[in-house]
């Protein structure tokens, strides 16, 4: 850029893409062993339901076979995945939770 009034510099725009980070739905599996109480006591437990909320989505899961009980980032999800299956393993249940990306 001159004084010359002849200015031809080039303006360069950049663009920043700031990229979400990727979600997670957290998938709560049916099978015919695990109590529904203790379903029920998981989704309060380890996704912040009230009592309704959590029979509602236990009542779905056994009759649908599968529900998503949350959407999470990918190290969250992680975590109640395992929260979910030890504290199950624990009490000698067979309930299956695992996510899938969004
Ligand atoms: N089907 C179970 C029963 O009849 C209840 C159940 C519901 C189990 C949801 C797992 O993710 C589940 N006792």
């Amino acid at each position: 850029m001159g004084d010359d009034g002849d200015d031809t510099s080039v303006v360069v725009e950049t663009r920043t893409k700031t990229k979400r980070p990727p979600l997670y739905k957290v998938l709560l599996l049916n099978d015919d062993y695990t109590p529904m109480e203790f379903v029920v006591a998981v989704l309060e437990r380890f996704f912040g339901m009230n009592h309704a909320q959590a029979f509602e989505i236990m009542l779905t899961v056994h009759k649908k076979g599968v529900a998503v009980v949350g959407v999470f980032s990918h190290e969250i999800a992680e975590t109640k995945v395992a929260q979910v299956m030890d504290f199950a393993r624990q009490h000698q249940h067979p309930l299956q939770c695992t996510m899938e990306k969004e």
